[in-house]
C-alpha cells in the first residue's frame, strides 16, 4: 500500500492539472482576444442589421455591446458573426461564438438539445399573422387554406401547424431560407401569409414595396419569450450575461440612464449606490469591475433607452412597449435586484 502512495500523488497531480488546463473561462477567452464574440441574425431590422459602412445596429446588437461594455468599458469590442435560424444553436454549441443573441426563443428541448441556457428574456414576443389588407380578415380563424410562408429551424413552423390543425384548418407550407426570401415569396404571389414572432413580422413590414397594403392580424397564438444564450458549462459566463440584462432593466426601474448616469454615482439611494457601484461590490465575484452596470449604462444604455431606440417609438419599427413594459407599469419586464 504504501508503495502506491507516489502513484496516487502522481495521479492526483495529473487530475489537477489536466481540471486547471481546461478551466479556462469564457470570460478569459474573451478578455484574452480583446472582443466578445456575438451571433445575431443577419439581416432583420430594429434587432440586428448591418448599414453600407458595416455598421451593426439593432436591440440584439446592443445586447451584445452592453455585455462587451461591462468586460471591456468599451461597446465596440465585438466582432458579429451573423446566423441563420437552422446554424445557430450550433455555432453556440460547438464555440464559434461567445453568445448568441438572435431573437432565439426560450425553450425547454432547445436548451436539452444542444446544452444551453437562457440567461433571461429581453423581450416578451408571441407569433402572429401578417396577411394583405385586401383580404378583409379579422381573425387568423379565417385563414383556412392558405399557404403560409415560414422559415425553417425556427419554432414558428411547429406553433402554426399546431394552431392550423387544432382549428381543423387546411395549409400548404411554404419554406423561405431567410426573412429577405420570406418577403420576396410573399410579394412574389407564392404564398398570401407571412408568419412569425410579431416583432420579426413589424420588421419585413418594412421591407415590403407597399407597407401599408398589409396588415398584422390581432391574433397571438404562442409565446416567444427571446432571449440571449450561453453553454451550459460556464457558470460565471452564464451569470454575466445574466446581470447585464438583470442590470438595463434595474437601471430603467430606478431611473437611471446614460445621460444621468454620472448624477447616479453621488445618489444617496442604496437601491442605485448597489447598481452603479458605490456601494458594495457585485462585480468582483463575476470577474468584472465594481462599476460593471455604470459601464453599460454611460455606453449603451437602459433596457428603456435601448427599447426605444431600437424597435420602440423612436425607431422606424414603432412597437409599443407592450408585455416589455416594466413590470411597476402594466408589463412583465421585472429583473432580481442588485443587493
Ligand atoms: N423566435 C423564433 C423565430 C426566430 C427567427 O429566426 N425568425 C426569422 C423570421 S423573422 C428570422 O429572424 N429570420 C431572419 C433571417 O434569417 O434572415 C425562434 O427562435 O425560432
Amino acid at each position: 500500500m504504501r508503495n502506491m502512495v507516489p502513484v496516487l500523488l502522481a495521479l492526483a497531480a495529473a487530475l489537477t492539472f489536466s481540471a486547471g488546463a481546461q478551466a479556462q473561462t469564457t470570460l478569459k477567452t474573451v478578455q484574452d482576444r480583446g472582443s466578445l464574440i456575438c451571433g445575431v441574425n443577419p439581416d432583420l431590422e430594429g434587432f440586428a442589421s448591418k448599414d453600407a459602412n458595416g455598421q451593426w445596429s439593432g436591440f440584439d446588437v446592443d445586447f451584445c455591446r452592453a455585455v462587451a461594455a461591462a468586460i471591456f468599458n468599451d461597446p465596440s469590442k465585438v466582432q458579429f458573426v451573423p446566423l441563420s435560424a437552422s446554424d445557430r444553436f450550433d455555432a453556440l454549441k460547438n464555440k464559434q461564438i461567445d453568445v448568441l443573441s438572435r431573437n432565439s426563443t426560450w425553450t425547454m428541448g432547445r436548451e436539452n438539445d444542444y446544452s444551453i441556457v437562457f440567461p433571461g428574456v429581453t423581450y416578451y414576443d408571441g407569433q402572429a399573422f401578417l396577411v394583405p389588407k385586401a383580404k378583409n380578415l379579422q381573425s387568423a380563424l379565417e385563414l383556412d387554406g392558405s399557404k403560409v410562408c415560414v422559415q425553417p429551424g425556427t419554432t414558428t413552423e411547429p406553433n402554426f401547424i399546431d394552431f392550423f390543425e387544432t382549428n381543423h384548418m387546411k395549409y400548404e407550407v411554404v419554406h423561405a431560407a431567410s426573412a429577405d426570401d420570406m418577403i420576396k415569396a410573399y410579394e412574389a404571389g407564392k404564398c398570401d401569409v407571412l408568419t412569425t414572432d410579431e416583432s420579426g413580422l413589424f420588421a419585413m413590414r418594412l421591407h415590403l414595396a407597399k407597407p401599408g397594403d398589409s396588415m398584422i392580424l390581432p391574433d397571438v397564438i404562442s409565446k416567444e419569450p427571446l432571449g440571449p444564450v450561453v453553454r451550459q458549462d460556464d457558470m460565471q459566463w452564464f451569470n454575466i450575461v445574466k446581470w447585464v440584462n438583470f442590470a438595463m432593466i434595474n437601471a430603467e426601474e430606478l431611473g437611471v440612464n446614460s445621460k444621468t448616469v454620472d448624477e447616479a454615482l453621488k445618489s444617496q439611494k442604496t437601491a442605485v449606490k448597489m447598481l452603479v457601484g458605490t456601494e458594495g461590490d457585485f462585480g468582483k465575484p463575476l470577474g468584472l469591475t465594481t462599476d460593471w452596470a455604470a459601464r453599460v449604462i454611460r455606453t449603451v444604455g437602459n433596457y428603456g433607452e435601448v427599447f426605444d431606440r431600437d424597435v420602440g417609438a423612436h425607431s422606424k419599427l414603432g412597437i409599443p412597449r407592450g408585455l416589455n413594459e416594466l413590470w411597476n407599469n402594466g408589463g412583465i419586464q421585472y429583473a432580481p435586484p442588485i443587493r
